[in-house]
């Protein structure tokens, strides 16, 4: 028996989410979409065979929806996943779960209320082999316990759209929740430190920048973030421990040995690097939600958590000083 999905937003990943959860992923079948521009969702729900509806609410209210993937704007997923939550329905919201750190506690007090996880943050890198590969090192203890955390993300290039306050809160938001799946602790404080700017894209881009978190434990996680480097899609990340340094590997490719010199391509668009990520983690997410079961995956207190530290490199970003970050107690109920 196939979960029958709604999607909500046929945007950029909506659209690949769509066709993932239809090709790829099993067990499941998209049967509604929507989304505030009508064209753009029944062109999507027409490569599917999908219907369109025509507004959030009803999607979620539909009696043939049994779970719901919100792929729309940042700034309206609190909504719908209260919305989700109280119409009782599994949820896999792609990243920022909320935009506003009050939103994600009003989330986690009604995911308590109902008494059930149900809400899934679109993490990937979680679900990436290389940075899997890296927590089964540190949980092995290998390289003894981490104190330092040395991360890269680079983009080839952003749309004019992109703003300085992404580079935390749309982009190093992943290293934020990687970093503290990898290392298991939350991170304490924030510095957002200002290179020279890149003159090679738009001028009211403050890019590149480096993030200096500490954590509970005080180590140190230092994130570059350079959206405009020309060369391509660049993820890296080495942690380093009391007896030894683990590094994430890049993806596969083949070297290539010509006219003196070995080389090999690097990749220029995160969804080829996330790929199969996101494939593994849209096929766990389904596998839970048919068996009846909490989702595994990153959880509102991860969402939550990641609106707050990136809120505090903004704040950061304005002023130059450290910023404290309180996220306050974790609910048991997000152990
Ligand atoms: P996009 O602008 O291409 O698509 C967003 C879509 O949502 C648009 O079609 C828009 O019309 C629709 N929308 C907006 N408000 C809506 C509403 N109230 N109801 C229904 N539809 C609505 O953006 P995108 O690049 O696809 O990003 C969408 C989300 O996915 C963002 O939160 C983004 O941060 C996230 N994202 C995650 C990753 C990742 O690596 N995990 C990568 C890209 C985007
Ligand atoms: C984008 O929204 C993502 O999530 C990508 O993974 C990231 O590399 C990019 O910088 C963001 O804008």
């Amino acid at each position: 028996m196939s979960i029958r999905i709604g999607v909500i937003g046929t945007g950029w990943i909506g659209e690949q989410h769509v066709r993932r959860l239809t090709e790829l992923v099993s067990g499941t079948t998209v049967v509604a979409v929507s989304d505030i521009d009508p064209e753009l969702a029944a062109s999507v729900a027409s490569q599917v065979g999908a219907r369109v509806v025509d507004s959030a609410e009803k999607l979620v209210a539909d009696p043939e929806v049994e779970a719901v993937v919100i792929t729309s704007w940042g700034p309206v997923h609190a909504e719908q996943v209260l919305a989700c939550i109280e119409a009782g329905k599994p949820v896999f919201c792609e990243k920022p779960l909320t935009t506003d750190a009050a939103d994600g506690r009003r989330i986690m007090e009604a995911e308590q209320a109902f008494g059930r996880r149900l809400v899934q943050v679109g993490f990937m890198r979680r679900y990436d082999a290389g940075y899997r590969q890296m927590k089964r090192v540190l949980d092995s203890d290998a390289i003894g316990e981490p104190l330092m955390a040395h991360c890269v993300h680079r983009n080839p290039t952003v749309r004019e759209s992109y703003t300085t306050e992404m580079a935390a809160k749309d982009t190093a938001v992943h290293e934020v929740d990687a970093l503290r799946w990898l290392l298991g602790e939350e991170f304490t404080s924030v510095q957002t430190v200002l290179p020279r700017k890149t003159p090679k894209r738009f001028e009211h881009l403050q890019d590149p920048q480096i993030f200096l978190f500490e954590t509970a434990s005080g180590a140190r996680v230092d994130v570059e973030v350079f959206v405009n480097c020309q060369y391509g899609y660049d993820i890296q990340c080495e942690i380093v421990g009391e007896d030894g340094a683990v590094r994430l590997p890049d993806p596969a490719a083949p070297l290539v040995r010509h006219a003196g010199q070995a080389s090999f391509p690097v990749l220029q668009e995160f969804g080829d690097r996330f790929t199969e990520a996101f494939d593994v983690e849209l096929q766990e997410w389904a596998d839970r939600v048919a068996a009846g079961r909490e989702p595994t995956g990153p959880n509102s207190w991860d969402g939550y958590a990641a609106t707050v530290v990136t809120d505090a490199a903004v704040q950061s970003l304005h002023t130059g000083a450290p910023v404290p970050i309180d996220l306050g107690e974790r609910p048991d109920f997000y152990a």
